[in-house]
């Protein structure tokens, strides 16, 4: 039995080698080197292209190569009953950490500022920003969310969070379902996106969620580039509701060179990469269901079709 990488946009060769190291046992191969799909009863996929699944007739399930399954379930050539699985781990939730850290210290102690007077070699001052009375808010508080989420209490910002059912979370203010979401956004100077993109969160970040938020708050979107209204963002940040957006995922990937937001001021572009997988790191996990489902046991980190996520 076999095991199939399809990562188109990540290192294979460190995926296998990883693989190999963990798992010596695996006949790993490389998509397209699969002849005629002989005993290939898994794949591990990142932007899979449609011709692969119709080359793996004994395939039994899809492990995501990250955290987000929104292209695979969006592949209309992927088989409907396919079991899909996804990535939980812990060097994700922490390279996101990173990521959200920089980016709301970034604002908070406001480094474009103190550059700008460096530049002109000035000596400024202004009253240091007041964490615990400083409110974030991260959208999702799964795997990557509640991690994040606690990390930014743990330095003491005041951290809220929203989910879809209800949640408890250590130093985090918890809100849920559609209809504790405006409250929540009523209270974010800094708004982060980790959800996962569902025909529920699509277009969650448009002009009446923008338009909720304290004036002059800062955006976060690291979840999916689907998130986001980009006219309604370029209109928030224009009229000064926003007062800048961090941006790592876009509706289109890579960003094309003529797209508005490379060169808007208030915005960062950074090239989808958050929280890159560690393949070193989550090959542990994809050798654990490798077995599983050899051996007929229950899956790691099901995704549920109908949610979506
Ligand atoms: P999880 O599935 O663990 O968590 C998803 C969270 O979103 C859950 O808390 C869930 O609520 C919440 N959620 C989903 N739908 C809704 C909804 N309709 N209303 C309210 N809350 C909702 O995902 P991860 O934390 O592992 O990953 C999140 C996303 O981060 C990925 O899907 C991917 O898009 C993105 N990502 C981006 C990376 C990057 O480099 N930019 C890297 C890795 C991930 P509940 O807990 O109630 O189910
Ligand atoms: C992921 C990502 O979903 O990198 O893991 O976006």
């Amino acid at each position: 039995m076999t095991l199939v990488l399809i990562t188109e946009g990540m290192d294979a060769s460190d995926w296998k080698r990883a693989l190999l190291l963990t798992a010596p046992e695996i006949d790993v191969r490389l998509w397209p080197d699969v002849g005629r799909g002989d005993g290939i009863i898994f794949a591990v996929a990142w932007n899979a292209p449609g011709e692969a699944w119709a080359a793996l007739p004994e395939l039994r399930a899809v492990s995501s190569a990250g955290a987000g399954v929104d292209r695979l379930l969006r592949d209309p050539d992927l088989p409907a009953e396919l079991p899909i699985v996804r990535l939980v781990d812990e060097r994700l939730a922490g390279g996101m950490a990173e990521y959200v850290l920089l980016h709301v210290l970034r604002q908070h102690r406001r480094l474009a500022e103190l550059q700008a007077a460096q530049a002109e070699r000035r000596w400024i001052s202004f009253p240091t920003p007041d964490t615990p009375t400083t409110t974030v808010g991260v959208l999702g508080l799964g795997a990557i969310g509640a991690d994040v989420a606690g990390k930014l209490a743990a330095i003491g910002f005041r951290t809220i969070g929203w989910s879809r059912a209800v949640k408890q979370l250590h130093g985090v203010e918890t809100f849920a379902g559609q209809a504790e979401l405006d409250e929540f956004l009523g209270l974010c100077d800094h708004l982060v996106c980790l959800l996962p993109l569902t025909p529920e969160t699509e277009g969650i970040l448009d002009a009446r969620a923008l338009a909720l938020l304290p004036k002059g708050a800062h955006l976060i979107n690291a979840g999916r580039g689907g998130h986001v209204v980009e006219a309604d963002l370029l209109q928030a940040l224009d009229s000064g509701q926003l007062a800048s957006a961090t941006l790592d995922v876009f509706a289109t990937e890579p960003l094309p060179p003529e797209h508005v937001f490379w060169r808007h001021p208030k915005i960062l572009v950074t090239p989808h990469n958050a929280a890159d997988t560690v393949p070193s790191s989550a090959a542990q996990q994809i050798a654990e269901n490798y077995r599983r489902l050899r051996d007929g046991r229950p899956l790691l980190n099901p995704v549920d079709r109908a949610r979506g996520y």
